[in-house]
């Protein structure tokens, strides 16, 4: 495969969740052009400035790109894999002996590449630990936890028929600078520009006067954290005004009257004032959304990171279920994912939630889909006693700028007796680690998105396989995490052949139930390949459109794929209910217990009064979370200052470009103040993942502007959202000062 000719070949971009289908342009081994691929089924033409900077990423030279040991001095050094190799299967095994001492953490990218989702689950396995940890605890729980008390899983979420709908209500995201999550539409300005030219209606709900509330009919500048409310008032208007039409869904919802009877009780005028809206508002988008042929909400990361997060999920779908929205075109619908998923495959027995399985040792707090809350991160590692958590693999995660209370995070990483990571940069948290592995070029791995597919907005199969061999010196993420585990395993001469056929026997067994079909079948069909690939293979076979090992003509395979580099269309969204629902009892219960018995606290804040700061995030068109910053240059000036409203301004005497201090209960960090009309008085504004100023830093372009760490400010003990643990990073309790000259 490898060439020194120039050549081309389709790369899917695994950097955010609207996987747009791109080009690479390689010379040799070198990305030297990254463009828009307009012939893809899923983006059709549509990328963005970090997709297209994919080539100076790779190329960056602060990049890791062979494993990094550190010696008895402090520092690194390079080291060859046997060594690092070495080095781990000397120190790992005492931990994975001592149970709950050895912790994972998972970051975002692990959900954007194949290796990891096929074989992260081997390295916990192997390592038997409950300690596991990522970003989704601090992302989308809420939403997961609503989704699977309503519907039975918390991956296979409602999403909004954004292509059909007449009426769009979005909370608390602003896809045109994110480009959307929990819902994977590439080219949302496009999809929101379409909404409204076939005469449709799109609100925002949002403090922030973002770009994309820019593009709205109707902006609410709600007050961050009160959306339960304010979905309460909406729900209660249709209530009240008896706008319900179910449709024929209530044939199999429980809970009907009661969520109706439930909100009648919060009318615009008792719901509008903590939300800091005008009744009226409330009014006008309860009579539009439940008077539109279809409608729909989408919720986000401003309705989970908040502290009420659950409930404004849940009550998104009340809404979208009162209304006779959810499952029908134009609504909330279910993807069919073309590699199965926990909502298509069959349950057997009665299923199980996922959440509240195990608790925490510190501090008791719920487990869900396998991880502990993030919050529990640095105190597992620094509360002494049995099960402390004393050694760490980080895979793709940079928590000491993703997480709450960066002081504690670090803390706890300096006090580790243990520490791997498998991650491209020497950054905050991995200046940390004894051992650094790296993955291989983006161009070595082929993708298909398993965990967004459960999102796309139609039904699209895609596959772009590797454009390059691995070079010597190289070593795929999949071959990493298996080594990793043989060692966990105390098998560590295992060779990573063995260890992968081992994997696919299993998921061939599994596969060919699936398929209805005999295991020998199933394990001829994918002879030829390995690791990831194979793996895929398996699933897309036994998946919705799969050929069922030759059973079905036609059928989806991933050679059928690889025949069809720009994606084969399964067509849109399709009514799935109730076939798609996996709880326990087979049906939709409005009203789960666990949340109805929230209710009274989120009464309790109605009343509550609100005088200082409240501090939000926001997302950056060229920042990844904490990585690009390095590799991708940024805007001059200002990106990470505090946005403040000219009405705050003027009653603190500051003017734009003040320097200030901006202090919550935990820490105060400084930045530049920016005054800005776009923000609701009351509310402030930074961006999340810069403050790279650590020692030991291998990262020279963001050193020279390392920005304020919001995660500085923001507290992992007190105000978590009641139900998940949930931090709550919009809605900061803060203060500002100025700290430069006083001005005359
Ligand atoms: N360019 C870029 N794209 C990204 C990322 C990135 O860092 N940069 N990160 C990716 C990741 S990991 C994710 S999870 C997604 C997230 O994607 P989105 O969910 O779209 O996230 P944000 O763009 O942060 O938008 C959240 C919005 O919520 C608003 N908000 C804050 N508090 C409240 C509140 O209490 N109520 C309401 N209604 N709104 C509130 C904020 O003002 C903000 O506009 O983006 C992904 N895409
Ligand atoms: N205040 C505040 N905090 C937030 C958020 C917020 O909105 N506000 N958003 C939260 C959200 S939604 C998320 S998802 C988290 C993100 O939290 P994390 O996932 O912990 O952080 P990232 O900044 O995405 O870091 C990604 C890491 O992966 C490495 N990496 C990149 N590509 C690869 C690869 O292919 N393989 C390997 N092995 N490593 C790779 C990068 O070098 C980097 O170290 O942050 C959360 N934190
Ligand atoms: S929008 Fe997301 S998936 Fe598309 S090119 Fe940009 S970063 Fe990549
Ligand atoms: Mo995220």
């Amino acid at each position: 495969m490898t060439t020194t000719e120039p050549r081309t070949g389709h790369r899917i971009c695994p950097l955010c969740e609207s996987t747009c289908g791109l080009i690479f342009e390689l010379d040799a081994r070198a990305v030297t052009r990254v463009t828009p691929n307009p012939a893809d089924l899923m983006s059709a033409g549509h990328s963005c400035a970090k997709g297209l900077g994919l080539g100076e990423l790779e190329a960056d030279p602060d990049r890791v790109r062979v494993p990094m040991l550190r010696t008895a001095s402090g520092e690194f050094r390079e080291a060859t894999w046997v060594e690092a190799f070495d080095e781990i299967a000397a120190r790992l095994p005492e931990f994975v002996a001592d149970p709950g001492s050895c912790a994972l953490y998972h970051g975002n990218p692990a959900a954007h590449h194949l290796d990891s989702t096929f074989y992260l689950g081997e390295l916990i396995g192997a390592l038997g630990t409950r300690n596991v940890y990522s970003p989704a605890s601090v992302d989308t729980w809420p939403k997961n936890l609503a989704h699977m008390l309503l519907y039975g899983t918390g991956l296979g979420v409602s999403l909004p028929d954004i292509d059909r709908t007449d009426y769009l209500l979005i909370l608390g995201s602003n896809p045109m600078v994110s480009n959307g999550s929990t819902v994977t539409a590439p080219g949302m300005h496009h999809r929101l520009r379409a909404l409204r030219e076939r005469g449709g209606t799109l609100v925002v709900v949002d403090p922030v006067r973002t770009r994309t509330a820019e593009v709205a009919d109707i902006h609410v500048a709600i007050r961050p954290g009160t959306d339960a409310l304010f979905l309460l008032g909406v729900v209660s208007v249709i209530a009240n005004e008896c706008l319900a039409r179910p449709g024929r869904v209530p044939e199999v919802v429980d809970g009907l009257e009661a969520a109706l009877a439930m909100a009648a009780a919060y009318p615009p005028e008792t719901a509008a004032p903590a939300c800091g809206v005008d009744p009226d508002l409330i009014r006008s988008v309860a009579r539009g959304f439940a008077g539109a042929p279809s409608a729909v909400a989408h919720s986000r990361i401003g309705t989970c990171m908040q502290e009420f997060g659950t409930l404004a999920n849940w009550l998104v779908e009340v809404l979208t279920i009162v209304t006779g929205n959810l499952d029908r075109p134009g609504g909330a619908m279910f993807a069919l994912p073309p590699s199965g998923g926990p909502n298509t495959w069959p349950t057997g027995k009665p299923p199980r939630l996922t959440f509240d399985r195990w608790r925490s040792r510190v501090r008791d707090l719920p487990e869900a889909m396998g991880e502990l809350p993030a919050v529990c991160f640095a105190e597992e590692i620094l509360t002494p006693g049995p099960g402390r958590v004393r050694a760490l693999i980080t895979l793709a995660g940079n928590p000491a700028r993703s997480l709450p209370n960066s002081a504690a995070i670090e803390r706890a990483l300096g006090a580790l007796d243990f520490m791997v990571s498998v991650d491209c940069y020497l950054n905050e948290t991995t200046r940390f680690a004894d051992v650094i592995l790296p993955p291989p070029p983006l161009a070595t791995r082929g993708h298909h998105d398993v965990t967004l597919s459960h999102f796309q907005v139609r039904n699209v199969a895609r596959y772009t396989p590797p454009l390059l061999e691995l070079a010597d010196g190289e070593l795929s993420e999949w071959q990493i995490l298996l080594r990793l585990a043989a060692i966990a395993r105390g098998v560590p001469d295992r060779s990573v052949a063995d260890l992968d056929d081992e994997v696919a026997a299993v998921a061939v067994r599994r596969a060919a139930k699936l398929a209805g079909c005999e295991p020998e079948r199933a394990a001829e069909a994918v002879r030829d390949r390995r690791g990831p690939a194979r793996l895929l293979d398996l699933r897309l076979r036994s998946g919705p459109y799969g050929d069922r090992f030759g059973g079905i003509e036609g059928g989806l395979t991933l050679a059928l794929l690889e025949a069809n580099p720009n994606g084969i269309d399964y067509g849109p969204l399709r009514s799935r209910l109730p076939e798609v629902l996996r709880t326990p009892h087979g049906r939709i219960d409005l009203m789960p217990e666990m949340i109805v018995a929230d209710l009274p606290r989120l009464r309790a804040s109605l009343t509550r009064v609100e005088d200082g700061l409240l501090l939000i995030n926001r997302r950056q068109r060229r920042g990844m979370n904490s990585w690009l910053h390095n590799a991708l240059p940024q805007p001059d000036g200002g990106q990470c200052a505090l946005l403040m409203s000219p009405v705050d301004a003027a009653a603190l005497r500051l003017i734009d470009g003040d320097q200030v201090s901006v202090t919550s209960r935990i820490a105060s960090v400084e930045a530049e103040l920016r005054i800005d009309d776009a923000l609701r008085a009351g509310v402030v504004s930074m961006p999340h993942g810069w403050g790279h100023d650590g020692p030991g830093l291998r990262m020279s372009r963001s050193a020279a502007v390392p920005g304020a760490n919001y995660n500085a400010l923001v507290d992992d003990d007190t105000d978590l959202e009641a139900l998940t643990a949930s931090p709550i990073f919009n809605g900061v309790r803060v203060t500002v000062a100025r700290t430069s000259q006083e001005h005359g």
